[in-house]
């Protein structure tokens, strides 16, 4: 599997170097006051449907994988090593019917929270119903912590992590395919694969649309997935609210931009003049501001997990106003940007 002349880090990632350090992505918690005991049941097209209690799981065929994760707001982390049951093995005891292509699973989450794999790919990657966790941060292996998809979850090697469910509680094989929660409404890419960098689907609105916003200076709150502002003049925009996830803003004029509480998360805003502009609590989770003019934009409350300000490659680096971030906005940030922002606040 592993290719000695790929880099380790796929395109556009950044590296959390704390061994300890674990973001939490999406849900926190599994469906408040379930409490029934945790079972997994695979059915769907199956000759042999199965309910699958824990502690059958963990008595099972068991095995410990270290693999890296990759994030879709671009952070990574190596070498986390997983515990639990391999995929393959369940599926082979369910049966899956000749016309089953796809595996769909689905968590005990208020949302009811899906994500699928074709049934090839399930088959070549084999991920792990994983219980439990070492982070190599010394502390040894543990119990999958709740916010982490605790008791059970799967980890799906070499896709972006939202095809790894928390808390899964069915597997459902399938004949047709299914968009899964990431996958339809925020528009992420279904095949996921990091190295190609599949993060989300192409720009999802006409561009007589897209001209008529950027005439009108504004924004409203419907979702914009991956549309392309690259270049435009948005002085002075009006758009508070707005889901603007994966858009491209590279160059755009954004001085005094209202972004209060909008959704950027993956958005570039590379060399963008945001002069001025207000980003307060706005998702910002992967967005690249590599070569932005930020003096004077306000942050405050803004989510900066695997957000870019610095891009030495490039020779790229944001301007920022003493002051703009508060430390535990830095702290968000992977090791080498936290260090750049650091240097220019001072
Ligand atoms: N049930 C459920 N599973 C989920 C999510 C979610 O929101 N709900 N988020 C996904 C995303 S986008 C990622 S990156 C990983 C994050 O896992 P972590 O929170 O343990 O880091 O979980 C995935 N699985
Ligand atoms: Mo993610």
């Amino acid at each position: 599997m592993s290719d000695p002349t790929r880099p380790r880090l796929p395109p556009n990632q950044g590296l959390i170097q704390n061994p300890a350090r674990w973001p939490v992505v999406g849900e926190a918690a599994p469906r408040a006051g379930d409490d029934r005991p945790w079972t997994i049941r695979i059915d769907g097209l199956a000759a042999r449907p199965a309910t699958i209690a824990l502690d059958d799981l963990r008595a099972g065929s068991i095995e410990r994988r270290t693999l890296d994760f990759h994030c879709v707001t671009r952070w990574s982390k190596f070498d986390m090593t997983f515990v639990g049951a391999p995929l393959s093995p369940l599926l082979d005891a369910a049966g899956p019917a000749a016309e089953a292509r796809w595996i769909r699973f689905i968590a005990r989450s208020d949302r009811d929270h899906d994500t699928s794999l074709s049934l090839d790919d399930a088959r070549a990657l084999d991920p792990l119903i994983a219980f439990a966790v070492d982070l190599g941060d010394g502390a040894g292996e543990r119990p999958l912590p709740s916010e982490h998809g605790g008791p059970v979850r799967v980890i799906t090697p070499g896709k972006y992590g939202y095809k790894s469910l928390k808390w899964l509680e069915r597997i459902e094989i399938r004949a047709e395919p299914k968009r899964g929660y990431w996958e339809s409404g925020p528009g992420y890419h279904d095949n996921a694969d990091p190295w190609a960098e599949e993060r989300y689907v192409s720009g999802n609105v006409p561009p007589d649309l897209r001209d008529r916003m950027i005439a009108a200076r504004r924004i409203g709150p419907r979702e914009l997935v991956s549309v392309d502002f690259r270049g435009a003049d948005l002085d002075d925009l009006a758009a508070p609210d707005s889901r603007l996830r994966n858009c491209r803003f590279d160059r755009a004029r954004l001085r005094r931009a209202d972004f209060r509480s909008a959704n950027l998360s993956n958005a570039s805003l590379r060399e963008a003049d945001l002069r001025d502009a207000d980003l307060t609590r706005a998702d910002l989770e992967g967005a690249d501001f590599s070569g932005a003019d930020l003096t004077g934009a306000r942050l405050g409350g803004a989510s900066l997990f695997g957000a870019t300000f610095h891009d030495p490659a490039a020779g790229l680096s944001a301007s920022l106003s003493p002051g703009a971030l508060e430390p535990a906005q830095i702290g968000a940030l992977v090791d080498d940007q936290a260090a750049y922002v650091r240097s220019v606040m001072d």
